[in-house]
């Protein structure tokens, strides 16, 4: 208070700027000292009319002061004062509530939550917290709560001292790597459409915001890996318009003192089906269509070798979607523009315009058609009529038209050591082409993946990259049901459901595992555990998995074949067979009920590209397309080419190993890929956003009971608040807990043993309630944490000021 009555102008005892000076600094690092949050403003100090003299005058006073501002910039400190909060808060118009968090309900059960979930949404709360975990409802409009101002609002403050948001949540994970210098991970789950990805962006805009490295170029890098990545990742599907048709983990790496220096994306399993075939109103990944309008609004149809009178195949009407829809979508032409923007951002150099060669190269490989050729002695031939498309798709691809004629028209076998060319029926050659589209699009992908990678990779330079840490974002393709669902559904749910199980573990199993043998006690939570349903998938050698993998590898079995399979193998409770439909089965999921048809199943799980499409792109002279199908392999002409027994997924990870005879599909490499990302987020630690969609027409406002009802079931929220309210989720070692925060009941240089006496004098200095001591850990609740967090920072800030002060810099 005593610093926002300093007067504007010097009072008579003060007669300059540099004593007027010299004595508020004094003033100022009194009460720095005194009382962290009584702190004012930068900005309000540095507009000071004195300051602005002394710094004029390039007074040593001035440039001190100044010195010490940015010094606690740097360090991350709060920045605003109580006084300006309020401001901020009445302008725009938040305020904490006791609801805010549904552990502190009096009453707890479904329709009480369900009571307090609508009446937020109805006030536009969309956010809120189940002790540390976030509930997100999907607003289905825009909200102005993502701009700079919240991002300073919810920069390093105690929950509790702002209505829930979704940068509380990355600030939390960002506060947790820095204190303890421990790898986060955020979780963010939730059906097709509930706003997992748009909470991913707002995850990575505030992480920007907190990592501020004076780098501003790779903020801004860092800005646009999303919306490239989507481009091409991502579709319009019956549920969502821009649904992720792959997996992200995006980790971003800082420094230890938590300045952001780089990121990487891991992708998961990318739904290359699309590329050829979409559901019946449904659509390929977006970038298709951004890159058709942009090209024709840009006059570059021809350059690229696309038709211009109607779209191609694989984004032509299938749909209704005609010539005029794509060309005049204002959308998809500002999308072009934004990707190039993109592109350019991220570093990527004339390597663009390969992309988008390749890309065409796709599109008029969809538009080459075959006829059959019958004759008296051969019937299984087939021939493309029209070679347009094909010599267009050569030319984009940098390969011989007739070549690629012969690769899509024939194949090479061997038989007792003899090597023939048989040729394909018109259904097989249509087979090879769309393989080879879909080839091309997963390599592409990939390769712009580990493109984005290598640009973005910490600067070896400025920072030794294993000192660093990193905060990593999981944002998958979330649970569908679709009217009908196919092999890429079962794929989405099986990820779903493992990935609830992490929830599970991390929030029941675990916990309560712990609690009995430090002989706590606290009540047990039943849970729904899922553990049964992803053993029926994932169990090896019986495993739903497993038995479409065995079934792949004969030649001879059917989708008929494969669901008796299923049938005969798979004894759970939560598998059926409907007698009606011949050619499907059921699951009964954490999240529902699904019927699969397994009509594809079994070509899907192989995905294998004819080794003489891979020779043939090989000779391309596209250095990218090079790169993409490279191996060790030499181009030794036709015949060598059944040596290789190519596998998509295989190469695509493992270009070094396609030589191997082994092969692996696709149901093998997701078990891998599941695997490979659970590894990942185990080593960090965990927080949770539950994206919770309140109906199905996508409307502002329209909040179906429900429908509600049943996500909150089904992610066992009700659960949740029991133990949030019960649990503990905090265990420390004593040993741990001592050396972490010692500083708040011992003096520095006076390192305390790491005994259970210590612990509890620390925490009654820190005057916490609740605590419970196991063991051999302080058993914690979530706020403890902010707390004893929220005192360490303080302190290790007043002490950076008083050093400040006893060195002199303060006057
Ligand atoms: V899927 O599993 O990838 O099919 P998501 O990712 O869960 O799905 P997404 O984030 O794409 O859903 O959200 C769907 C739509 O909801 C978005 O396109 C937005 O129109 C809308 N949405 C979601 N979250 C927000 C938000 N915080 N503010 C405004 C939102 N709109
Ligand atoms: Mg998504």
């Amino acid at each position: 208070k005593a610093l926002f009555k300093i007067p504007r102008n010097p009072s008579p005892t003060l007669r300059n700027p540099e004593e007027w000076c010299r004595s508020f600094s004094h003033f100022i690092a009194q009460c720095l000292i005194k009382d962290f949050e009584t702190r004012p403003s930068v900005t309000h100090l540095l507009e000071h009319p004195f300051i602005k003299q002394a710094h004029g005058k390039e007074m040593a006073l001035g440039q001190q002061l100044s010195t010490l501002i940015c010094e606690q910039q740097d360090l991350g400190c709060k920045l605003k004062t109580k006084h300006e909060r309020i401001n901020t808060r009445k302008t725009l118009i938040i305020e904490t509530s006791p609801d805010d968090d549904l552990v502190n309900l009096e009453f707890l059960d479904e329709e009480t939550i369900i009571k307090h979930l609508s009446k937020r949404y109805d006030e536009l709360q969309i956010y809120t917290y189940v002790g540390d975990i976030l509930i997100a409802l999907n607003p289905f409009q825009t909200l102005s709560i993502y701009s700079p101002q919240f991002s300073k609002l919810y920069h390093g403050v105690k929950r509790a001292d702002n209505p829930p948001h979704i940068f509380a949540t990355a600030d939390a994970a960002y506060q947790g790597m820095v204190t303890f210098c421990k790898d986060q991970c955020i979780i963010i789950s939730g059906e097709s459409g509930a706003g997992k990805t748009e909470s991913a962006h707002l995850i990575v805009q505030h992480l920007t915001f907190l990592g501020k490295a004076n780098n501003r170029t790779l903020r801004e890098k860092i800005l646009q890996v999303n919306p490239l990545v989507e481009a091409f990742g991502n579709a319009c599907t019956a549920i969502n318009d821009n649904s992720s048709r792959f997996g992200k983990y995006l980790e971003m790496k800082f420094t230890p003192t938590g300045a952001v220096m780089g990121a990487k994306i891991s992708e998961y399993l990318l739904e290359k089906s699309r590329v050829i075939k979409q559901a019946t109103g449904e659509k390929n990944f977006h970038i298709f269509y951004y890159i058709y309008a942009g090209l024709y609004h840009q006059e570059k149809l021809k350059k690229y070798r696309l038709p211009d009178k109607k779209p191609p195949r694989y984004i032509e009407n299938q749909h209704g979607k005609v010539m005029q829809d794509i060309v005049s979508s204002k959308l998809y032409k500002e999308q072009f523009d934004a990707i190039q923007d993109c592109f350019r951002i991220i570093g990527f150099t004339d390597e663009v315009n390969s992309v988008y060669r390749i890309l065409c190269a796709i599109l008029n490989t969809g538009n080459i058609e075959f006829t059959a050729i019958t004759s008296q002695h051969q019937t299984d031939k087939s021939e493309v009529p029209n070679v347009e498309a094909l010599e267009n798709a050569a030319a984009l691809l940098c390969i011989g038209p007739e070549e690629l004629t012969e690769a899509l028209t024939s194949h090479c076998v061997v038989t007792r050591g003899e090597t023939i060319i048989r040729t394909n029926t018109v259904d097989k050659a249509t087979d090879v082409r769309d393989a080879m589209s879909k080839a091309l699009y997963g390599r592409l992908f990939s390769w712009i993946v580990n493109r984005i990678n290598a640009l973005l990779q910490p600067d070896m330079n400025i920072c030794v990259a294993e000192s660093g840490m990193n905060v990593g974002i999981l944002d998958i393709f979330g649970f569908e049901n679709f009217k009908k669902n196919s092999f890429e559904q079962l794929c989405i749910n099986i990820a779903n459901e493992q990935i609830q199980f992490y929830f599970n573990q991390h929030i029941f199993a675990l916990e309560q595992m712990e609690y009995q043998s430090e002989g706590v006690d606290a009540s047990l939570v039943e849970y729904e555990d899922n553990r049964p349903i992803l053993d029926m998938f994932l169990q090896k050698p019986m495993g739903l998995l497993s038995l479409l993998d065995e079934e792949s590898r004969f030649p001879q079995a059917t989708d008929q074949t494969l669901v008796d399979k299923f049938e005969d193998n798979l004894r759970y409770k939560y598998f059926w067979r409907p007698k009606r439909f011949e050619l499907c089965f059921g699951i009964q999921h954490y999240a529902g009920k699904v019927l699969y048809n397994v009509n594809g199943f079994l070509e899907k799980n192989r995905d294998t590209l004819p080794a003489d499409i891979v020779v043939v792109l090989r000779t391309s002279e596209n250095k990218l397309l090079q790169q993409l199908f490279s191996s060790p392999l030499t181009k030794t002409g036709r015949c060598q080419r059944l040596v290789i027994k190519v596998d998509t997924m295989e190469m695509m990870r493992h270009p070094e190993e396609t030589t191997n005879m082994r092969r692996q599909t696709v149901a093998s490499y997701f078990r891998y890929s599941l695997m490979d990302l659970l590894s990942k987020m185990v080593v960090g630690q965990p927080h949770f956003v539950r994206c919770i969609k309140p109906n199905d027409d996508r409307q502002a406002l329209r909040f179906f009971k429900e429908r509600v009802m049943v996500q909150l079931r089904y992610t066992g929220i009700l659960e949740t608040v029991n133990i949030r309210r019960q649990g503990y989720s905090h265990r420390i070692l004593f040993e741990e807990f001592v050396n972490r925060y010692y500083y708040l009941a011992f003096r520095a240089h006076q390192m305390p043993d790491s005994s259970k006496e210590n612990a509890v004098a620390i925490l009654e200095r820190a005057k916490l309630e609740n605590w419970v001591l196991g063991k051999t850990k302080v058993f914690l609740k979530y706020y403890h944490v902010e707390q004893l967090n929220l005192l360490l920072r303080e302190l290790i800030a007043r002490v950076m000021v008083m050093q400040a002060y006893t060195k002199g810099w303060l006057g």
